[in-house]
């Protein structure tokens, strides 16, 4: 099975997940992707290092570069996420920042989420800030406040969705729409991490370019930090060349990249079993007397139920909740957990719950963490792959504490 990904009708998206971007002909058969451990490429003549330096030929040089395993990883993203091209990074903050660094400049405006991952955050308020880069934070699940902030020096608007951790959901499509109107170069940038393309595909619904913390589901086991972009070719060219070898070096190790691959094998299955466990665990959460709100865009009774069933395909993994005792009743729950393992980070065969008030989000200070949105009793949990009673077991006896 050649090539699958360019052959017609388009393969599935799990087909495309085990093969795309691999031909086993071309590796002596191996089944596996190989592991290109190498730091450098010889040349055959002079002439030839000096055609691929000025990109006259193809061809590797150096693995900051590119490397071929990576390629391979790369080219199946792109194929998943339905965008051009991909660029495989160390991390996903290596992801966000490459494509930040390269794509603006001193006097550039932003338009951002209020609501982001506390290391986003961080890299716009402490980073981009002092660099002469103006933000605005905004509430994206209402349109108008993104148009209302857009303005002639206006690069780029991104968000999350579903937000970590509190889980509102943005119209993409609406959103891509909008930025558009006023200004077809403004990048709409989605961190698609909480879904993976497995659940939503935000370059199909207008997006520009797709960043993940590949460290997440597309990993899935916890055993690897990266990350990745995915657009048009032109500008995932443009990221690699500036943002990722010159001003980060946040490049992906091939292992990682051999890892990520044998992750994506399982990625749908994975995300129907997340998102199945995950709807079964909110619903008991919302009945529980202890729980005074959940956040999960898979129940009916969620403010972004409608909009997450319109873009997304499953519910995903992850929720958030607060006790009634708020804060101190949070940490108690915690405290009480013996499967659960307190642990940041996501996506996960193992449930894992964390703070994000102390931990993930302690990026922000209390006054900001009070005016984006991230409240201090707030506990998050990514559900999973053990069996649903089991995960609720610990959960209960957390409750009952
Ligand atoms: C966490 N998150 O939430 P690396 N984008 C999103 C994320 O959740 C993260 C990153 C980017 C968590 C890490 C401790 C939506 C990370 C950054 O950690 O650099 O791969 O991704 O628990």
């Amino acid at each position: 099975m050649k090539n699958i990904s360019s052959k017609a009708p388009k393969a599935a998206f799990s087909t495309r997940a085990i093969h795309s971007g691999y031909d086993s002909d071309t590796e002596n058969g191996a089944l596996t992707p190989p592991i290109y451990m190498t730091s450098t490429f010889a040349f055959d003549s002079a002439e030839q290092g000096g055609a691929r330096f000025a990109g006259e030929e193809e061809g590797p040089i150096y693995s900051r570069l590119g490397n071929p395993t990576q390629s391979i990883l790369e080219t199946r993203l792109a194929d998943l996420e339905e965008g051009e091209a991909a660029l495989a990074t160390a991390s996903g903050m290596g992801a966000i920042s490459a494509a930040f660094w390269t794509l603006l400049a001193a006097g550039d405006h932003i338009v951002a989420d209020k609501t982001l991952y506390g290391c986003t955050f961080a890299l716009i308020e402490h980073g981009l800030k002092k660099f002469g880069i103006e933000v605005s934070y905004v509430d994206c699940c209402n349109v108008e406040e993104i148009t209302a902030a857009l303005n002639e020096n206006t690069k780029l608007v991104y968000f999350e969705s579903p937000v970590n951790p509190n889980l509102r959901v943005m119209d993409i499509q609406k959103i891509s729409d909008e930025v558009h109107r006023f200004n077809s170069e403004i990048k709409v940038i989605v961190d698609n991490t909480y879904c993976t393309p497995a659940i939503q595909q935000p370059l199909m619904l207008g997006a520009d370019l797709v960043v993940h913390s590949a460290t997440k589901y597309l990993g899935g086991h916890g055993d690897l930090i990266a990350g990745a972009v995915v657009g048009d070719a032109e500008t995932i060219q443009r990221i690699r060349f500036e943002g990722l070898k010159d001003m980060t070096g946040a490049v992906i190790a091939p292992m990682t990249a051999f890892l990520i691959m044998r992750g994506l094998k399982t990625l749908e299955l994975r995300m129907q079993r997340h998102s199945e466990t995950a709807l079964i665990i909110a619903e008991r959460l919302q009945q529980h007397p202890a729980v005074e709100v959940t956040y999960y865009p898979g129940l009916p009774t969620d403010p972004y139920y409608d909009l997450a069933k319109q873009q997304m395909s499953l519910s995903g993994g992850m929720l958030a909740f607060e006790l009634k005792g708020g804060l101190e009743a949070g940490k108690s729950f915690m405290n009480k957990l013996q499967m659960i393992k307190r642990a940041v980070s996501l996506g996960d065969a193992e449930t894992l719950c964390q703070h994000p008030a102390s931990m993930t989000h302690s990026t922000y200070t209390p006054e900001q963490r009070l005016a984006h949105g991230v409240s201090e009793g707030l506990v998050r949990l990514s559900i999973g792959l053990e069996g649903v009673e089991d995960i609720w077991q610990d959960i209960e006896r957390g409750l009952l504490a």
